[in-house]
């Protein structure tokens, strides 16, 4: 028995119509698995990789609600609650127009390998809705989040399906989601991740996925004899929660940011982002929902409208936003700039050619299943505290995400390091993520 990639995704393709992303991220990490699974054929039995790629359960739901106009309005929720061999389904809830059931099975596909490679208890999920925050009052937005709950509390529990944040799901969502919850059920329980700190969240959380990114990429540059953020460049695509906090920690590390973004266009800050200028980006989407071309206006820096940070020559090019924002010509563009290396905060944000572009230059490049771990890392030292009723220390929280970061690297090297001594993260990541998933539902047996 082995594995053959091209048959068994075109089974894949067949199944799942009209869901490019899923394919994608299937179709990597099944070319990740094959010479491993060809090698440990245990993994080949009990159709365990056919069941890998099949969500144990979507749900999608009518989410109507009122807007300021007295209008209804219609969206469509969803929860993919992929696999829970390791623990309670856990991952993010992203609202934006974009998102198709196709997007969330992609991201929970993905976040059954990230969460695995935690080595925390949490097996994978995500959803969301097709809804679009942007323009929307603060009222509109808590009644959609109360009509998505009240389809939504009956999937989800503590020790069932914990959601949290996303893209278009921040402290404000979260707060709306958790008081419609407890209303609903009329228990006190950690059911989200992600909350504020008066209310069950956990210090370090906000700061988590950008920190870890960081943590991760200096792994990366230390192990690959690439020394440290000390005096590297360095371009990302964001500057919402995560940006934030990854320019924050790489200023601390010695790195300069050139550049910050959001969907409409980039700003350029040669000489790279300061901690003044956190202080304004921070709450810049977050509070006051304004676009980062006021970035550019309050500071009198240039921005470059409808284009990419990745054509700004840097030593490292971390994107930041979403799904294939970075693609072929742009991986040539950054490897044509001398590009060290290319890490991912988001999930997903390399297209296949620009990934196959990197790993053929053999510079190494971090996947966001690896590298954006940190968030839901901390999500899981969230979910421990609630149930102790206890509270740790920034610093307690920290230095564990700190161990959780480092370990997630050794599996990389461990499982990705090539003959040549080229270290493959992808394949590093998609193995050492699927080993404890796959053991589990081995000794499950077939459910
Ligand atoms: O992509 C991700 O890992 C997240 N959006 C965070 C998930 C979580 O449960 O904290």
């Amino acid at each position: 028995m082995s594995l053959d990639v091209s048959k068994f995704m075109e089974n894949v393709v067949a199944k799942n119509p009209a869901e490019p992303e899923f394919h994608q991220a299937v179709e990597e990490v099944i070319k990740s698995l094959a010479p491993f699974v060809n090698a440990n054929p245990k993994y080949l039995e009990q159709g365990l990789l056919e069941r890998i790629v099949e969500p144990e359960r979507v749900i999608s739901f009518r989410v109507p609600w009122v807007d300021d106009n007295g209008q209804v309005q219609v969206n469509r929720g969803y929860r993919v609650q992929f696999n829970g061999a390791i623990g309670p389904y856990k991952g993010g809830l992203r609202f934006a127009p974009n998102v198709t059931q196709g997007t969330l099975k992609f991201l929970g596909f993905e976040q059954t390998f990230k969460n695995s490679l935690t080595g925390l208890p949490m097996g994978g999920g995500k959803g969301g809705a097709d809804f679009n925050g942007i323009g929307k009052s603060d009222a509109e937005v808590m009644r959609f989040c109360q009509s998505f709950m009240s389809e939504l509390y009956r999937h989800v529990g503590p020790d069932t399906d914990v959601p949290a944040g996303d893209i278009g799901v921040g402290a404000r969502e979260i707060g709306f989601l958790f008081g419609q919850y407890k209303k609903l059920v009329n228990r006190y329980e950690g059911v989200l991740t992600g909350k504020g700190l008066t209310y069950g969240g956990s210090l370090g959380r906000t700061e988590a996925t950008g920190y870890g990114v960081a943590y991760f990429t200096d792994h990366v540059l230390q192990k690959n004899g690439l020394g440290t953020f000390e005096g590297k460049t360095v371009t990302i695509s964001g500057a919402g929660n995560v940006g934030c906090y990854l320019i924050e920690k790489i200023n601390a590390m010695g790195g300069k940011v050139v550049t910050v973004a959001d969907p409409f266009g980039y700003v350029y800050v040669p000489t790279g982002v300061t901690a003044e200028h956190l202080e304004f980006l921070k709450p810049l989407w977050a509070v006051y929902r304004r676009p980062i071309k006021d970035f550019a206006t309050e500071y009198g820096f240039e921005y470059r409208e409808g284009r990419r940070a990745w054509e700004v020559p840097c030593d490292v090019a971390i994107p930041t936003a979403c799904q294939n924002e970075l693609d072929g010509n742009d991986a040539k563009t950054l490897l044509a700039n001398g590009v060290k290396a290319v890490v991912e905060a988001a999930n997903m944000p390399s297209t296949k050619e620009a990934v196959d572009a990197f790993v053929d230059a053999k510079i190494p490049f971090g996947p966001g299943k690896a590298a954006n771990a940190g968030g839901v890392a901390v999500s899981g030292m969230e979910m421990s505290q609630n149930s102790m009723r206890y509270n740790w220390t920034k610093e307690e929280v920290l230095d564990k995400l700190q161990g959780v970061m480092l370990g997630i690297h050794n599996t990389c090297v461990e499982h990705g390091t090539k003959e040549d001594g080229y270290i493959n993260y992808v394949d590093g990541a998609n193995i050492g993520g699927f080993v404890k998933v796959a053991d589990a539902m081995l000794a499950q047996g077939i459910v």
